[in-house]
């Protein structure tokens, strides 16, 4: 089977709901949509759809100068062969991952198709037909946050972030101890900072927290930083942003610089990469989440197959933004959210495919 073209789609995926994070407030996006065709007939789609400019390094126009970059070194390679794909990305552009896991997942897509299996079960076998999510709770005030908290309990989810930092860090604390009143024992939660505080607040907002069972994810903005306040802080430290790739990975797990990791599966460069990180996250005992900065039912099913091969002892979930995008790619499979959990897809690849009059023209071809 050999690749015989490339076509590369933009969605738009405007944000129904208003999604505020520490450093940036997400509302239209635009995702990247990769297809590639192979001479047997089989195609496989992927994506990449950073959450805006301000969240990571990555952005939508560079991911798609990436891709301009890299589609033409691939044509006539075999797809199902997923080590040579990216093998032969490396050698055509430096760095990217986050374009190039587009392509990474849709060779995935590919070979699930070409075998006739799930991604999940090509990647180490599903746990279960159903995995959960998380519940990502945007800034707000601390009444607000702690109602939207107790009601995401009460519908099911085992497990919420809470969105920090940008703000005075005595309305974090007001939030986070708002919420511990509000919910029942069981829920768990993440305080999630982007990287805004200052070592000083982390330090003040861990302690008089001190008796609230959270993680704090990403605290600071560099690895000094979190380096440097890690053992003075009363919480296990989650690392997200700067888990940049495989590397960043083994860097903080050998150094024992963090507790567990928000995986970002288009960041690390794809199926490929998080399959990778969840390997050595296993080998340390280390929970993480399998999701995405953003993104659309790709992205979702990628993340939702990968998340299925976590061991559930040390899974923190998979989040998808299929809330704030308000519709599907494809509406016969859709990647959705029940009662805090999300089925895993049962078709065979990724188990989804977009509708064709979403994608509309491609805005490049190979
Ligand atoms: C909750 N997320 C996975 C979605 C937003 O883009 C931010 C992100 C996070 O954990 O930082
Ligand atoms: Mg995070």
């Amino acid at each position: 089977m050999k690749l015989a073209g490339i076509n590369v789609y933009n969605i738009d995926v405007p944000s129904v709901l208003q999604y505020k994070l520490a450093s940036a407030t997400v509302t239209h996006l635009q995702s990247t949509v990769v297809e590639l065709i192979t001479d047997s007939g089989l195609v496989g789609f992927g994506e990449t759809c950073p959450a805006g400019p301000v969240y990571q390094p990555q952005h939508m126009l560079g991911a798609r100068a990436a891709l301009q970059e890299i589609g033409p070194s691939l044509i006539g390679l075999d797809p199902r062969n997923i080590g040579q794909l990216n093998r032969a990305m490396n050698a055509a552009l430096n760095g990217s991952r986050y374009a190039k896991a587009a392509i990474d997942i849709a060779g995935w897509d590919i070979a699930g198709k070409a075998y006739n299996r799930r991604v999940c079960d090509l990647i180490g076998g599903a746990t279960g037909d159903t995995i959960p999510t998380y519940y990502s709770v945007t800034t707000a005030s601390p009444d607000e946050m702690a109602r939207e908290a107790r009601e995401r309990q009460q519908e099911g989810y085992a497990r919420v972030q809470l969105k920090i930092g940008g703000r005075d860090v005595e309305e974090d604390i007001e939030t986070l101890h708002k919420v511990k009143e509000a919910i029942k024992p069981g829920l768990r939660v993440a305080a999630d900072a982007n990287r805004s505080l200052t070592s000083r607040d982390a330090m003040f907002l861990s302690h008089r927290c001190r008796d609230i069972s959270m993680v704090i994810e990403q605290p600071c903005n560099t690895v000094e930083e979190i380096a440097a306040v890690r053992h003075q802080l009363c919480h296990p430290v989650y690392m997200d942003e700067l888990a940049e790739d495989v590397n960043s990975v083994i860097r903080a797990v050998s150094g024992g610089l963090v507790d567990g990791f928000g995986l970002k599966l288009t960041r690390l460069g794809g199926i490929s990469a998080l399959q990778i990180a969840r390997d050595i996250c296993e080998a340390r005992s280390l929970p993480h989440t399998c999701d995405d900065s953003w993104g659309g039912d790709i992205i979702a099913a990628a993340c939702v197959h990968v998340g299925a091969t976590v061991a559930p002892s040390r899974f923190e979930g998979s989040w998808i933004a299929a809330h704030y995008i308000g519709r599907h790619f494809d509406e016969q499979n859709p990647v959705r959210i029940q009662g805090g959990r999300i089925g895993v897809p049962t078709g065979p690849g990724l188990g989804v495919t977009p509708d064709r009059n979403q994608l509309g023209s491609p805005i490049m071809s190979f």
